[in-house]
């Protein structure tokens, strides 16, 4: 029996010693030392021993169970070092190496362009309005003096959603009802997406513009050139050229159209410019007095300007873009260049 006892014990010792995982020290455990186990079999078999030689059999296997117990826990220890150092060898990270590069968003180059606009017209007092893009014709149309059989209305020209409802075509239908709620004085600009049945290179049926309004007693013709030549400066550089060329609107008497010098050619004369050195880039005028009567302010008290930009048409200019299709593409090879 106790000869038994010894070749277990070295016969545990010896795998112990070949184990190569932790796992495998874990068999070694179950194997000898479990509740099924070789060493606890025998105590279990003690009652077939003669009783003198119990106490003899009954310590070394004690004895051999205290030291394979405490041999396990330190081939286990020795054995978790091991591994660990295992996992941090195959899991090492060169820190030195050169980082992935991200490709950062910005923002499109026309909101860039809508916020620059917006920004200037801030500056000088004016505040941000917005209001829907589905309208109906009395904001659109009657109320900005276009009569009933205006050729805007057609609806060739306009998108329609029912009779008498269409996507706005200019976003002077938010000044009008900026006007019905608020008395003068108004200083408001109204950057947003509007619709019209066109579609070339250089037309879109959906289009961006900024408006901008401004109605107050004795607001003079004079006001309007300070604002616009100011926002050009600001917009274009101090040294821009500029001229107001007269022109026609509805809703605004007298009207004028804003020319810069044109900036690919220097006023030489090019494509982008049709060969005349300028390029329109505003309309604007003096509000008419029939807008006034249509939203109850007094025509005989009050007096006001108006002005509208294509924000697809200034980005164009600006950046030399002959097909109105590139910012609507997302393409990221257009994009990324701003
Ligand atoms: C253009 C020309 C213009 C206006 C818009 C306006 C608004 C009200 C009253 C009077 Cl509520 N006028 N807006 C005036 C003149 C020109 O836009 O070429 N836009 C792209």
């Amino acid at each position: 029996m106790q000869e038994k006892l010894k070749t277990i014990e070295s016969e545990a010792l010896e795998q112990l010693a070949l184990a190569k995982s932790l796992a495998e020290l874990d068999n070694i455990r179950v194997k000898y030392l479990g509740k099924k186990g070789v060493l606890t079999d025998i105590l279990k078999g003690m009652k077939d021993v003669p009783p003198e030689e119990r106490p003899i059999i009954g310590q070394l296997a004690n004895k051999i169970k205290d030291t394979l117990s405490t041999e396990l826990d330190k081939a286990i220890e020795a054995m978790k070092v091991k591994e660990y150092s295992a996992k941090l060898a195959s899991e090492f990270i060169d820190i030195t190496l050169p980082g992935r590069r991200h490709i950062t968003g910005k923002k499109h180059p026309l909101t860039q362009i809508t916020e620059e606009i917006v920004e200037i017209f801030k500056g000088m007092g004016f505040q941000v309005a917005d209001g829907p893009e589905v309208e109906i014709d009395y904001y659109n149309f009657d109320a900005l003096n276009m009569p009933e059989h205006h050729p805007a209305r057609d609806e060739r020209d306009s998108m329609y959603i029912k009779d008498g409802v269409l996507l706005r075509t200019e976003t002077s239908a938010v000044q009008i009802r900026v006007m019905e709620r608020q008395k003068p004085p108004v200083r408001v600009i109204v950057p947003g997406k509007v619709y019209r049945r066109d579609d070339d290179l250089r037309h879109s049926p959906m289009f961006q513009q900024v408006e901008g309004l401004m109605v107050d007693e004795h607001i003079r013709f004079s006001d309007l050139k300070g604002v616009l030549v100011s926002f050009i400066q600001q917009m274009f550089g101090k040294g821009t050229k500029y001229r107001f060329m007269p022109d026609f609107f509805p809703f605004t008497e007298p009207s004028a159209q804003v020319h810069i010098g044109c900036a690919v050619c220097k006023g030489s004369g090019c494509k982008t410019c049709s060969n005349t050195g300028w390029l329109e880039i505003l309309g604007s005028g003096s509000v008419d007095p029939e807008v006034f009567k249509a939203v109850g302010y007094d025509p005989e008290k009050y007096t006001g300007f108006a002005f509208g930009m294509g924000i697809e048409r200034v980005a164009m200019l600006i950046y030399g873009i002959d097909n109105i299709r590139l910012f609507f593409e997302n393409d990221l090879r257009f994009l990324q260049q701003f």
